[in-house]
């Protein structure tokens, strides 16, 4: 495409209640929106498009190294500056250029993954196409799994577990941590049975000295136990995944492809959380699936509270066949009373994918104008 302006939005989005993980709780929503604009060149003729990027970093460095004012700058000083150095080269820029032309600015996946995202979402609406057809994904809808933070205590959990059931979701995931672990884990299987799809999450909360307690987990049927130990411990994952039955999971590890890689040649991970704004971008998180799919090793969509425009095109790559796993996808009304975008609902425990050109849905420009600061100009 020829971009010819980028946009910058800061949001601030109340969760409808504080979400608690290992790392903090989370009580509002702090992200920013890219809207890049300029022309698409299609076998019709020259379109005008826009396109919206979402990213995902938190506010504070605690899930990963990245955080939001630290990714704004990035995005500002270099990222968005090698973008323009490129066109004005005389290079076109599209999606699957992105990600190169930013490759030698070290890191930031984040805030890259924000930037790719709005340009395909703008060459995807300029030649009519979806984000899930562009992804070759076959399934109209995905079914929805929940994650649910750090209760104060047990009848708290089950209440809030109870609820979630009842909405329809189709896989619970617990957060847990040191002291919140083995006892919220039995209380929900003795409430609500061993048929309920149930998985754990310790956002790299224990070390290997922990792995007697964390066979305890393997009593109670889990799915998987999700990055149990610190980002950079493949090899202690892999021991651990020799000393207990429950699949483990890499997300906070995970960075790229070859990361993956790397995971499934250690035997770090039986099962890998593709979260795309963590690998800097849509197209990292599909060549991951494809490999972990050539290997056997089972995917998921991660969630990072992402507003309806990273939820539709969360939702349209885990429409791919080697999403076997059901996602963080859950209903706008998990997190946000009002949504930015017309709100993700569950029907029947599955979120429709979109099937509009490029993310198929918009932000409300009346909510976004109540809740977002007024856009900044990145480019010209
Ligand atoms: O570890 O999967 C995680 C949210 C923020 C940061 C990390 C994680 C999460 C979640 C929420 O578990 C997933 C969602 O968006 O539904
Ligand atoms: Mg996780």
């Amino acid at each position: 495409m020829l971009i010819e302006s980028i946009q910058l939005r800061e949001l601030s989005l109340p969760i409808v209640s504080p979400f608690t993980t290992s790392f903090g709780t989370q009580t509002v929503r702090n992200t920013y929106l890219l809207r890049i604009a300029g022309t698409v060149r299609t076998a019709q003729g020259t379109e005008s498009v826009a396109g919206w990027g979402e990213c995902v970093s938190l506010s504070d460095p605690v899930y990963s190294s990245e955080y939001l004012r630290g990714a704004r700058e990035v995005t500002e000083r270099y990222l968005v500056p090698a973008l323009f150095a490129a066109q004005e080269s005389g290079q076109e820029i599209t999606a699957e250029t992105v990600a190169s032309v930013l490759e030698h600015i070290v890191g930031h996946r984040m805030a890259k993954s924000a930037l790719e995202m709005a340009v395909l979402d703008a060459q995807l609406r300029g030649h009519g196409m979806s984000f899930a057809s562009y992804f070759g994904a076959t399934r109209t809808a995905v079914p929805s799994g929940v994650s649910v933070g750090i209760q104060d205590s047990i009848d708290d959990l089950l209440g809030a577990v109870g609820v979630y059931l009842e909405e329809g979701y189709v896989r619970i995931k617990l957060k847990i941590q040191p002291g919140w672990d083995i006892e919220p884990v039995a209380a929900v299987r003795r409430a609500f049975g061993d048929d309920v799809p149930l998985q754990v999450d310790a956002n790299a909360a224990y070390t290997l000295v922990d792995a007697r307690q964390l066979r305890r987990l393997d009593d109670y049927g889990l799915l998987l136990i999700e990055q149990p130990l610190a980002e950079d411990d493949l090899v202690q994952h892999a021991k651990l995944a020799q000393m207990m039955h429950t699949p483990i999971c890499l997300d906070e590890s995970i960075e790229s492809a070859k990361d993956t890689a790397d995971a499934i040649s250690l035997g770090a991970a039986s099962v890998i959380n593709v979260k795309p704004g963590r690998v800097g971008g849509y197209l990292e998180a599909r060549r991951i699936h494809d490999l972990a799919r050539a290997h056997g090793v089972a995917v998921w969509c991660g969630g990072m509270l992402e507003t309806g425009l990273g939820r539709a095109a969360n939702t349209a790559l885990a429409a791919l066949d080697g999403f076997t796993l059901p996602g963080d996808i859950s209903a706008s009304d998990r997190f946000y009373r009002q949504d930015i975008t017309e709100p993700f609902v569950l029907r029947d425990g599955m979120i429709d994918v979109p099937q509009g050109p490029g993310l198929g849905v918009t932000p409300i420009p009346e909510v976004l104008d109540a809740l977002a600061a007024a856009p900044v100009e990145l480019w010209p």
